[in-house]
């Protein structure tokens, strides 16, 4: 599928989406967040990938937040919808992705950019990233579950600070505040992220689907996260990939998921 503001590439079993904006420093219009659904769609629907790595163009930005041009002139309805509109389409649909997704943060990851790592499993970022939700110098609150999503990864007093400053942090604290999981120079980024991968598409993608599926459960209000672990656990005695991994642990060889 030609796309216009991403580009994708099949490695393996990884599938690798990149945010090609680079003069707007990748910031998501309504365009880039319809374009991505569509990749992480695909991607998930393809039985051949195992994970999604997603990062941005260059040297400089992961996504420098929503396209400030582009939301400038909406009105209340409107930023009502595009904020249900997005979080639907995009932000919790990559949350709660079975095929995991790496964040790899290449440089500012600001806003929207912030919030789509955050909606991701997991981060990596170059030591370079800086990172921010920054709604607040123009008037608006994050809008894509920032708030939520940041006060679940680092706490409500870090959470508030963050916001309520609009101010940035580097890589390294953001390591230090369990925002981003490793902090590498910027050449090893893409291969840090490759590599953590290629340890998910040795497992058993069934499995992977139905932890996301439990671990995720411990953020949705109602849900009692322990249920939802043993129906999932139970769920995979019932699958081939469970034959097959415990079938191969007996007969002392590397398990062969398909
Ligand atoms: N949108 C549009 N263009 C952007 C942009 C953005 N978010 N960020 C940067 N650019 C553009 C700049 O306008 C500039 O374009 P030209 O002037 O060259 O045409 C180009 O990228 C390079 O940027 P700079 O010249 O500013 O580069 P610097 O190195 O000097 O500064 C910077 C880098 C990242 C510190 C700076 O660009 C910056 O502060 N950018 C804006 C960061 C920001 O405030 N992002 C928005 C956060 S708020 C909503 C839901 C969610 C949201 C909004 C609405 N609804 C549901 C309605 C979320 C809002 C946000 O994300």
């Amino acid at each position: 599928m030609a796309y216009e503001n991403i580009t994708t590439a099949q490695e393996e079993r990884i599938h690798i989406i990149t945010i090609n904006r680079p003069k707007q420093l990748n910031a998501l219009n309504k365009a880039t967040i319809k374009e991505l659904h569509e990749a992480m769609d695909a991607a998930n629907k393809d039985a051949s990938t195992r994970a999604i790595i997603l990062t941005g163009t260059g040297e400089k930005a992961f996504v420098a937040g929503a396209d400030i041009k582009e939301f400038s002139g909406y009105n209340v309805e409107q930023g009502q919808e595009l904020a249900a509109n997005g979080q639907e389409i995009l932000f919790n649909f990559v949350h709660n992705l079975p095929t995991p997704v790496i964040a790899a943060v290449n440089g500012f990851a600001l806003g929207g950019g912030l919030e789509l790592a955050m909606a991701s499993h997991m981060r990596v970022a170059s030591d370079n990233a800086k990172l921010g939700l920054p709604e607040v110098s123009l008037g608006v609150i994050p809008g894509y579950g920032g708030t939520q999503r940041l006060t679940q990864l680092v706490g409500r007093g870090k959470a508030m600070e963050l916001i309520t400053t609009a101010g940035m942090i580097g890589a390294e604290e953001a390591q230090q505040w369990g925002l981003v999981n490793h902090v590498v120079a910027q050449d090893e980024l893409m291969n840090l992220a490759r590599k953590i991968a290629s340890k998910i598409c040795a497992n058993s993608g069934s499995a992977i689907k139905s932890a996301i599926k439990a671990v995720n459960a411990n953020f949705v209000d109602g849900l009692n996260g322990y249920n939802v672990e043993i129906t999932e656990f139970g769920n995979c005695f019932g699958t081939e990939e469970f034959k097959e991994g415990t079938s191969a642990f007996l007969e002392k060889r590397k398990p062969d998921f398909k």
